[in-house]
């Protein structure tokens, strides 16, 4: 613990921020303040290169959190029938005695494969949860809800199988001195390719370093269908239709091929299949995608030529990508951009990232589980596991257990029974699940289940038989190597009997394993995954929370394909079955899948359906990101609540016209599926087709009890969105962006 004397009561310690609190994907530096025991107020850390002292309103609320009357401070067990709302407190041993007796029950009778392990997105849970999954033998390890594992999944995955590494655009974030280091540059165009980085520095990103960019003098494309802050300020911004990116990227490629404008040096030597992604993008012109995206043919063609012509260039994307149809093929159509024009690991390009020093935190691919379990068990992994023998990516990339297939698995028992359920990190029925009823219904059926949390939600009060209290970042011990750099969570403060996933994890694993728990504390845990570090976890805490890896090595830019620092065999290369950039891509063909990308049309649309459209003629894209907001969470924080107050639903002026609807008006965002009230917020920042609705909308001021719920059955916009229309790899699809609806005025029937 860094501390330094203020005054006599006053500590200050640097750490680092990953959930819960903030809820985010983490990795800013803070300094907390504490007295008396007590967190009073939390700065951004200066000397923290990540976000050098800036920092988001979730966190500047964070002691409203962490102290709220609502929050979770000790373990409960329901008394009354589940929804009744009724709660005793209990001891955490009699919590993990219950737990303990009735997941053996259950694995007892149906095998441990009939407890689901669910979670959230990215927070400090992959470890901890997968750990206990694993210890007490099931494969079931799942973010339940989210159709088609629609969140950087689709992404990561296609990036894994053409390029063999993950990459992300350049802002200087694996140098100490960031913007200073000599060998950085910043990129002369970034492409922000659906997302609002501003408001959700998503997948260890921080928004503010495409401003920092910016200053520097990097030019925009935007491509959104709204007018975000960045879109404002962009050099072109493509208004484009939700769903259609795909088609989007082709053309551009079609673009940039035809017009020879691609690096024809860095094609010849370090890719495979370039005559083949030729003659698959000829059929995309500009005009036949200008049709398709609502994007003016020679935008398309202006966007590519800027982008091609602009090297260094970056395109930095968002969560729209995984959920279009098949999104890894539209992950495939984008990643072939910056491969076709050489912004492949280099200054101010694309850059390969890496779990910093090799350190695992989290195991989000099939590498980092086989190293921290073995082939053998990995591979058994697979054979129970849901979605697994449906979808070879499923089954090859990730430990993950298909989502749309594990929730119809829970209503039919086919092929096998699920009993239990395990939910560490997300609230499945306030924002997580498409087809929220489903899901309700789904999970009510189950004999036993567990929620550990920091507040009671819709999905405890709906579900849960036990709740269990967990610490905020700033109760707990932990790591982090999610890009770069490594980073300790050091603990400053303690909270009722709240413990952290990991403990909470630990010490339920020794229970149900104890050959799988061979430490005596999680902080005996922690120092041997640091262990490629060579540092343990006190020295990180006492070096001020933080660590960069060493230069020429695999976690640093640049060029590390030149230099043999991505394969396995250390040969120059990239880590993919031809050791090249693979535009056909070997690992689809292998999969059954189609090896170059293709676009298909979104499952309910213009085009697709056109007679729906006629009665639904708004498409209805969901879940663009609030900065106050953490999806479901922070609607009971006031500082945040004031800020963003009322679900609303976003309108273009014209539309509103049309329907007599007034800023401010309640009005039924509806469809074939039921119908949510929404508060119209009339702007001209939407594109007229299209109206916003932002996700997670529950009210914590309300009854939590049934029927009501804190009301999801009338805000949450889930409800709209099916399940079922994942892409064909099983990953991505999910039609939470793309959904056709109507708009009424609340008093019409
Ligand atoms: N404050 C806050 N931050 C968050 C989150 C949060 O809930 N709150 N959630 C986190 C998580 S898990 C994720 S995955 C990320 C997501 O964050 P982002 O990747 O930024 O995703 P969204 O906010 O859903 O959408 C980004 C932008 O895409 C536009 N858009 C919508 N549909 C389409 C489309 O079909 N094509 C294109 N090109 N653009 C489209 C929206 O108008 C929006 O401006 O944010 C993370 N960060
Ligand atoms: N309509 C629509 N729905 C969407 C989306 C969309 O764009 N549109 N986006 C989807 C996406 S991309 C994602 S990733 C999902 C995310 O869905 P979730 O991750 O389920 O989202 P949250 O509402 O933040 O729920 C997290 C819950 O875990 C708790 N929590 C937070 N941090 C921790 C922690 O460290 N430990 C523990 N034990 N609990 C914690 C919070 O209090 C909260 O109750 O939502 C999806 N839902
Ligand atoms: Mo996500």
């Amino acid at each position: 613990m860094s501390s330094s004397d203020r005054n006599s009561n006053q500590k200050v310690v640097r750490t680092t921020v990953w959930s819960p609190g903030p809820g985010c994907h983490g990795g800013c530096g803070a300094k907390l303040f504490v007295e008396n025991e007590r967190l009073v107020k939390v700065e951004g850390d200066e000397d923290h290169p990540w976000n050098q002292g800036r920092v988001c309103p979730r966190l500047l609320a964070v002691t409203q959190y962490i102290y709220h009357p609502d929050r979770l401070t000790f373990p409960m067990k329901r008394t009354g029938a589940r929804g009744e709302g009724k709660w005793t407190r209990i001891s955490w041993d009699e919590a993990y005695d219950t737990i303990e007796e009735k997941f053996n029950e259950v694995k007892r009778e149906y095998g441990a494969e009939a407890v689901i392990f669910c979670q959230g997105t990215g927070r400090d849970i992959g470890g901890p949860i997968s750990f206990l999954a694993y210890a007490f033998g099931s494969p079931n390890w799942s973010q339940l809800g989210l159709a088609g594992q629609s969140c950087y999944t689709p992404r990561l995955g296609a990036m894994n199988a053409t390029l063999g590494d993950v990459a992300v655009a350049d802002c200087s974030q694996f140098f100490e001195k960031r913007y200073d280091d000599p060998r950085w540059e910043p990129p002369k165009v970034i492409i922000v390719w659906g997302q609002n980085p501003m408001s959700g520095c998503p997948d260890a990103f921080q928004g503010h370093w495409i401003v920092e960019c910016m200053k520097r003098g990097s030019k925009l494309i935007v491509i959104d269908p709204r007018v975000t802050w960045f879109a404002s300020r962009a050099k072109q911004h493509l208004q484009i239709r939700p769903g259609t990116d795909g088609a989007l990227a082709l053309a551009m490629m079609h673009v940039i091929i035809n017009e020879g404008l691609y690096d024809k040096e860095f094609v010849e030597k370090w890719t495979y299949g370039f005559e083949e992604l030729k003659e698959r993008v000829q059929s995309y012109t500009p005009e036949r995608v200008s049709a398709i995206t609502w994007i003016p043919e020679e935008e398309i063609v202006k966007a590519a030529r800027l982008y091609a012509t602009a090297k260094p260039a970056a395109i930095h994307w968002g969560l729209p990508i995984d959920q279009c149809p098949e999104g890894t093929t539209v992950a495939q159509a984008i990643i072939y951009l910056w491969c076709l024009t050489g912004n492949v690991d280099n200054p101010g390009g694309n850059v390969f990232a890496k779990t910093s020093h090799g350190v695992i935190t989290y195991p989000w691919n099939t590498k980092d589980l086989t190293d921290l379990y073995g082939e053998e068990f990995v591979k058994k992994l697979s054979e129970k596991r849901i979605g697994a023998s449906t979808y070879p990516m499923v089954k090859n990339f990730r430990g993950w257990a298909q989502p749309d297939m594990a929730i119809d698995q829970i209503l039919t028992g086919d092929p096998y029974p699920v009993k239990a359920a395990w939910i560490q990190t997300t609230n499945i029925l306030g924002g997580q699940a498409a087809d929220t009823r489903k899901h309700y219904e789904a999970l009510k059926k189950l004999d036993f289940i567990v929620v550990a949390d920091t507040f009671l939600n819709p999905t405890s009060q709906a579900l849960a038989d036990i709740v269990l209290p967990v610490a905020s970042f700033a109760e707990k011990q932990s790591w982090r190597s999610w890009w770069a750099p490594l980073s300790v969570i050091v603990t400053a403060i303690k909270v009722g009997e709240c413990k952290s996933d990991w403990e909470i994890n630990f010490e339920l694993a020794k229970r149900f394993n104890p050959k799988a728990v061979p430490w005596e504390t999680v902080k005996d845990l922690i120092d041997e995954r640091l262990k490629p570090s060579g540092k343990t976890y006190d020295e990180l805490a006492a070096q001020g929370s933080w660590e960069y890896a060493p230069d020429e090595t695999p976690w640093k830019p640049y060029y590390r394909h030149e230099k043999g620092l991505l394969r396995h065999d250390r040969k120059p290369g990239f880590n993919t079955p031809t050791g090249k950039i693979e535009f056909h891509c070997s690992k689809y063909d292998e999969w059954g899948l189609d090896p170059l990308p293709y676009y298909e049309e979104p499952p309910e649309s213009e085009l697709r359906t056109p007679d729906l459209f006629k009665e639904y003629p708004l498409v209805m894209a969901t879940g663009r990101r609030s900065p106050v907001y953490f999806h479901a969470e922070h609607r009971m924080i006031p500082w945040l609540r004031e800020i963003d107050p009322d679900p609303i639903v976003e309108i273009n002026p014209q539309v509103a016209r049309q329907l007599g609807i007034e800023d401010g008006e309640w009005v039924w965002v509806e469809n074939r599926r039921g119908r949510i009230k929404r508060k119209a917020k009339v702007t001209p920042t939407i594109h007229p087709k299209v109206v916003m609705v932002p996700h997670g909308w529950w009210l914590p001021e309300t009854d939590g009890r049934e029927p009501n719920l804190y009301g999801i059955w009338d805000y949450n916009c889930n409800q709209l969105i099916p399940t079922g229309t994942q892409s064909k790899s099983g990953f991505g699809g999910g039609a939470y962006k793309t959904i056709l609806c109507r708009l009424r005025k609340e008093g019409e029937k």
